[in-house]
């Protein structure tokens, strides 16, 4: 299995410091040397179909923490975290830190206890959702389709050669790692392979500075092995279920008929069948553009009380001005949705004078809308969103965000 592509002999190659192939493959002389024949560096990639795979997966090596080693030179060396905030969690911890064990998501003290040599610095979501923006433009040099999934990770459908330039996928990537390193300063690893599911996968194999590929014809073998965790939907809770029942690696998931994991996993199943066998039919889906961010909950009991709707609604809030942040969004519009105890949906929109990211603006512009529709009415749900969104450049000083939050979270 060569999931990671190591020079070999008479298998399309890639130098991803130089940029020659050698399509046909090397000479058994030339693969046997650690080097690139060309330039001479230990950069070669071999891969049966490197050069016709067309979907990557790009994600940022320790993102955060890489952008505070670009911007201080003196860390370099030094094991770094990110973190601390409102919620004194990791957000990420760089490689050198990451030896010790610190890990994103772990709190401040027990990442300080296993490294206590780490230097700590706040997140500066600003700067890198600039870094982000920058990584983007060298994307978008390779192709328009992409399809970000956070600031520092994205899809990219290579199919279509826009550049015209005759490069086979592989080589372009190898380039915009060059690019990124040079002109932004930090590095990237890249996963290329048939599929989105097995290219999220294969990013994640060579990590950091990765260049990895998983082909069709070797994707389940490489797949046997992992643990189902590794894939995309069996979250903690999933596969704490499938240990239960003695399933930790995914060849006991493609040991199952399609019909056996569909009763086990329902609709999820049919997800879940073509996953194993290294099989993904989504697309790469260029950005849509977004039109409102909002969350809501559902009461376990209905409210009729003013003060307890506004009480639920303000961590709603704070989950939005999260979720805007992350996503570089500032919103005009502030837009309360209630359904009352008989399934009557309202919605009550208040412009502000600016845009915000902010909760306690947010809820300064629902909490009199609130109070008015609170008549006696109960309610079963709550909601509170913005929309009219422009970008976060336009917004107030964005000072409540919760950097642990992850969109995907909320
Ligand atoms: P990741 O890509 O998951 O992690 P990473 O880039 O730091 O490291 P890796 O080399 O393993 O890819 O997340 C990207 C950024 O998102 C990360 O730098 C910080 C932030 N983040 C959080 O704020 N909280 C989290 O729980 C995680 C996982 C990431
Ligand atoms: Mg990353």
């Amino acid at each position: 299995m060569h999931a990671s592509g190591m020079p070999q002999a008479d298998t399309p190659t890639l130098c991803r410091a130089c940029l020659e192939t050698w399509p046909q493959g090397l000479q058994q002389s030339d693969a046997a040397e650690a080097g690139c024949p060309s330039c001479g560096l230990p950069t070669l990639r071999s891969h049966a179909e490197l050069f016709d795979l067309t979907t990557a997966h790009i994600d940022c090596d320790a993102f955060y923490a890489s952008v505070e080693k670009r911007d201080n030179p003196e860390l370099r060396d030094k094991p770094l975290i990110v973190g601390g905030g409102r919620r004194g969690v990791v957000t990420t911890a760089c490689y050198i830190a990451r030896r010790f064990g610190p890990r994103s998501a772990m709190p401040m003290f027990k990442a300080l206890e296993l490294c206590p040599d780490a230097v700590v610095i706040k997140p500066d979501m600003a700067k890198y959702r600039a870094v982000s923006q920058q990584i983007r433009v060298l994307m978008e040099e390779l192709t328009p389709v992409i399809e970000p999934l956070s600031l520092d990770e994205a899809y990219l459908d290579l199919a279509d050669d826009v550049r015209l330039d005759h490069r086979a996928p592989a080589v372009g990537l190898a380039d915009l790692a060059k690019k990124v390193r040079a002109n932004v300063g930090i590095s990237i690893s890249i996963g290329l392979a048939p599929n989105k599911f097995l290219a999220k996968l294969a990013s994640d194999l060579d990590k950091p500075r990765g260049f990895a590929v998983i082909g069709a014809a070797e994707a389940e073998a490489v797949l046997a092995p992992m643990p189902v965790g590794a894939i995309h939907g069996i979250g903690k809770v999933t596969a704490s279920k499938l240990a239960a029942r003695g399933i930790t690696e995914i060849n006991q998931l493609q040991a199952m008929s399609d019909a056996e994991l569909r009763a086990a996993f329902g609709k999820f199943g049919d997800r879940l069948a073509q996953y194993v066998r290294g099989r993904d039919p989504r697309v790469v889906k260029t950005e849509r553009a977004t039109k409102s961010v909002s969350a809501e909950t559902t009461f376990n009991v209905d409210v009729a009380d003013a003060g307890t709707l506004v009480e639920r609604v303000a961590p709603l809030a704070d989950r939005v001005a999260a979720r805007l942040n992350e996503k570089g969004y500032s919103g005009r519009t502030v837009v309360l949705k209630m359904k009352t105890s008989d399934f009557q949906i309202l919605t009550r929109n208040r412009q502000l004078p600016a845009p915000t990211q902010r909760a306690d603006l947010m809820m300064a512009a629902a909490a009199p809308l609130i109070r008015r529709e609170a008549d006696g009415r109960r309610f079963r749900l709550i909601g509170i969103g913005v929309s009219d969104l422009t970008s976060s450049a336009e917004a107030d000083p964005p000072d409540l965000f919760a950097p642990a939050v992850r969109s995907d979270d909320a």
